[in-house]
């Protein structure tokens, strides 16, 4: 048999000095969806994160909690490799650098650097602040004193191992060249030249001044510097010097994936330090940008960091990795703000997957019994859809291809879209009532199924539960492991005589009202405005649903309301308090167009109200209806009635 090919994908590994957030998940997710992605290919993947354990980083932030470091970084890398099961991380290993293999293939390669004469014992001079006991350079100082404490800082000297990294810089730069991809993207590959280009110094590889390292094998007074150990989990964790058959399957790395804070480790030292061993180099290193806060950068200092265990037991596994996975356009920094995944999911998952996957089945179910008929009659409008779904595979492929994972997503989204079009343009509900179109509404039914399977296997390696959670409606695979994702390219997979079954919501609607916090109330939940995205499709929650009667209709008490009076409510951009009369009474109802409309504008306009809509309390203000509006993505245009009708009389 011929053996796969392999993928080495990695993460950084990262500091167990507190618990991880929210950016550190989106590179692990990232990598985890690439590594779903090859492994669906056929490929032999392996995937390694883990953890970066020594350092004065670390020793500090133990001794600050009195524990011993590796007691301290024992707990919290229990917390980090429950945070991957619960984000299900599919790693092959999981690396720490306290560990005995790491330790041993570090002294090693220490020691043949050195022995070959690029390692070399030199004086490191600097500028130590004794309390943080730290090396600053010149340029890191804060108005000459210590950048972390404020304090006096004094010139030392002391006794260090050097790397002779500048001896590599011409063949680096080289490399580079050669390889237009090696270090992508191209913004990062320009920053790294011109730093190349500027000159490198060699680096200094050992410390004294704490004990918390892996020791120089032949001088205990210095330990290794934290880098150079870190990097070479790279090569530790597929068998490097332990496992030859291993390693030599796995190295080449296909690529390391971090942010952008430390791609010149990456794309500098790192591939010096290969050089020197005679290794060849990475085929790619690609940075991604950083997850902002609204208010700047997340920082453990600043306690602004997020909890993605949190989000998963809020919003479940697969709608955080939806999430994570579409917000950073390819290299480009992203927001992150609650809202905006409450969003995401209701709008890409609740209102357009899921919704098409519940529509679908509820057709078939009613319309055919559960199975679809296999006489079924084409239209030249189901070769556009096929084509569609071509493109959609292919583009999916291209641009995961490329780690552009945004773009991805923003393809398979597009095809679930054209799904949901499909079924306006065919409308099953009309062929359904003309017995002659039984055909043709098979196929239509046919066609759907077969999109829906498209974009599952597309994105499946976003979301990893849905595949099986849909198929318990869908009943489309048999058996759900390894499906190849070439299966989406092909269309026409579904099997006749697949029976769909009724079940619950792939992905329930979240109700932004219920988010504790109530300052990210949006203008969509007090009227029917635009969500900051995009205007939601109205669900529709069964196939019966899809013409209501004029009973329904009859239920919702619509009223000509007279704007007399209307205020700003305090603190709250989006909302202004409206008084109107309505007959002979009067009522208090907020409303969310507060960034279209004055208060002066509004008295006197006679709107809309919806007046039997339950009372709820917004900001504290209790609103007694809502007042029906217009809107796009740009404006928000209240209903007014433009004749002399008086308040109080009915609209219908
Ligand atoms: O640098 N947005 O570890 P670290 C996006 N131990 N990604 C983010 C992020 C954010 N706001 N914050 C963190 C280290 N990350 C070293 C690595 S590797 C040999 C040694 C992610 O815990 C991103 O991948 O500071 C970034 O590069 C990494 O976490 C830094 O993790």
């Amino acid at each position: 048999m011929q053996e796969k090919k392999s993928y080495y994908i990695t993460t950084p590994i990262y500091y167990p000095s507190d618990n991880l957030h929210i950016g550190h998940a989106y590179t692990t997710v990232a990598a985890d969806c690439m590594a779903r992605f090859k492994r669906m290919q056929g490929f032999d993947v392996f995937y390694l994160t883990g953890t970066d354990e020594h350092g004065q980083k670390i020793e500090r932030a133990a001794r600050e909690k009195d524990m011993e470091p590796i007691v301290y970084v024992d707990g919290i890398v229990e917390n980090i490799q429950k945070l991957w099961q619960a984000l299900l991380i599919s790693n092959t290993d999981f690396i720490r650098t306290t560990e005995k293999r790491q330790e041993d293939v570090v002294q090693k390669i220490f020691t043949r650097v050195y022995e070959q004469g690029d390692i070399f014992l030199s004086e490191y001079e600097g500028w130590y602040c004794s309390p943080c006991e730290t090396f600053f350079t010149e340029r890191q100082l804060a108005e000459g004193k210590c950048p972390d404490c404020g304090r006096e800082v004094e010139l030392l000297k002391e006794e260090s191992y050097f790397f002779n990294m500048s001896k590599y810089a011409p063949r680096l730069l080289e490399h580079i060249n050669n390889h237009p991809d090696f270090i992508q993207p191209e913004s990062r590959r320009n920053e790294v030249v011109s730093f190349i280009k500027s000159g490198l110094d060699d680096l200094c590889v050992s410390r004294t001044t704490f004990k918390w390292g892996i020791p120089v094998p032949f001088n205990n007074q210095h330990v290794v510097y934290v880098w150079f150990d870190a990097l070479i989990n790279y090569l530790t964790g597929i068998g490097y010097m332990q496992d030859e058959a291993k390693f030599n399957k796995y190295w080449p790395a296909d690529v390391h994936l971090m942010a952008k804070d430390i791609i010149r480790f990456h794309a500098i030292i790192w591939p010096c330090m290969l050089m020197a061993l005679d290794l060849p180099l990475p085929k790619k290193v690609m940075a991604h940008g950083w997850i902002m806060l609204e208010g700047g950068k997340m920082s453990k200092s600043k306690g602004n960091v997020i909890d993605p265990s949190l989000l998963v037991q809020k919003y479940g596994v697969d709608a955080v990795r939806y999430y994570l996975i579409k917000e950073l356009s390819f290299g480009q920094d992203g927001t992150y703000s609650e809202e905006i995944l409450v969003n995401r999911i209701n709008a890409d998952l609740a209102n357009d997957l899921g919704n098409l996957i519940s529509r679908t089945v509820a057709m078939v179910i009613k319309y055919f019994g559960g199975v679809i008929p296999e006489t079924r009659a084409t239209a030249a409008l189901d070769e556009e859809i096929q084509a569609v779904a071509l493109q959609t595979y292919t583009e999916a492929t291209e641009k995961l291809d490329k780690m552009d994972f945004s773009a991805y997503l923003h393809a398979t989204a597009r095809l679930v879209s054209r799904a949901n079009k499909y079924i306006d343009e065919t409308a099953p509900w009309l062929l359904a009532k003309d017995e002659t179109q039984a055909g043709r509404l098979a196929a239509v039914m046919y066609n759907l199924v077969e999109c829906i399977r498209i974009a599952l296997i597309l994105t499946a390696p976003t979301m990893p539960t849905l595949m099986e959670r849909a198929n318990k409606q869908l009943g489309i695979w048999d058996n759900l492991e390894e499906i190849p994702w070439e299966d989406a390219e092909i269309w026409g997979k579904t099997k006749n005589g697949t029976r769909v079954t009724k079940g619950a919501s792939l992905f329930p609607r979240i109700d932004l009202k219920t988010l504790e916090e109530e300052e990210k109330m949006t203008v969509s939940e007090s009227v029917p405005g635009p969500t900051p995205e995009k205007q939601a499709a109205p669900e529709l929650v069964a196939v019966e649903d899809e013409y209501i009667s004029i009973e329904d209709f009859a239920r919702l008490d619509l009223r000509v309301a007279e704007v007399v009076a209307c205020e700003k409510m305090k603190k709250a951009d989006k909302l202004l308090i409206l008084r109107v009369k309505v007959g002979e009474e009067e009522r208090t109802v907020v409303s969310g167009i507060a960034q279209h409309y004055t208060p002066e504008e509004m008295v006197g306009k006679k709107v809309v109200l919806l007046a039997n809509l339950k009372p709820t309390k917004l900001r504290g203000v209790m609103s007694e209806g809502m007042i029906l509006a217009a809107s796009d993505d740009q404006y928000v245009d209240v209903l007014t009635i433009t004749k002399d009708i008086d308040s109080g009389n009915r609209v219908k």
